[in-house]
């Protein structure tokens, strides 16, 4: 059983077996999360997002998936790149963003993680609605077959920290 918990915070301070960043197609870093993790994580992060674009990703990461690298100098095993959609005038595509969750756990259950710490994907400069984005969030980790034991919602402000956690503790239909 895979335990959902919440937590306000920088997502660069965890100590996770997988830290999730919200990255763009270029895997070459960006603002944000992207910004944060590349920063604090040091150098080897982004030599192993280059070999990747080198050899697998010549055209970008596209949107929706996800890869591993080395985690540097993070308290982490891995980092999880993923890249989540834009939201613009007209919207923007769920089941690319559920992608991104989805994704990223099955590469960590290919890694072996037991915990696995995510942004709140697309929210920060992709736009995406908070509310919205916690539901889609949390509803992809439920129904999603994994072994990981532990998956962190990691919010930097409170009123995304409020969203997410009254959406992971809403009652549910059912139980
Ligand atoms: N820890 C946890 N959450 C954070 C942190 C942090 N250190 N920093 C920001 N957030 P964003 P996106 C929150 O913009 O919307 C980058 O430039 C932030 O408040 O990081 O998917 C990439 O290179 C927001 O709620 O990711 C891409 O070009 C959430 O994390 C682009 O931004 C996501 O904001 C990706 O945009």
């Amino acid at each position: 059983m895979t335990v959902i918990t919440v937590v306000q915070g920088d997502i660069t301070d965890q100590h996770a077996d997988v830290i999730v960043n919200a990255a763009n197609s270029s895997l070459l870093g960006g603002g944000g999360v992207d910004g944060a993790i590349h920063r604090r994580g040091g150098p080897e992060i982004l030599d192993a997002c280059r070999a990747l674009r080198a050899s697998r990703y010549g055209k970008g990461l596209p949107t929706g998936q996800a890869v591993a690298t080395v985690a540097g100098r993070l308290a982490a095993r891995w980092v999880v790149h993923t890249v989540g959609p834009v939201w613009n005038a007209s919207g923007g595509d769920p089941a690319l963003l559920a992608s991104c969750y989805r994704e990223s756990l099955r590469v960590a259950d290919d890694l072996g993680a037991r915990t696995v710490a995510f942004p709140a994907i697309s929210t920060g400069a992709y736009g995406w609605p908070l509310e919205d984005a916690a539901r889609i969030a949390v509803e992809t980790v439920r129904s999603t077959e994994t072994a990981v034991a532990e998956v962190r919602f990691v919010l930097f402000d409170e009123a995304a920290f409020t969203v997410f956690a009254e959406r992971v503790h809403a009652p549910r239909p059912g139980g």
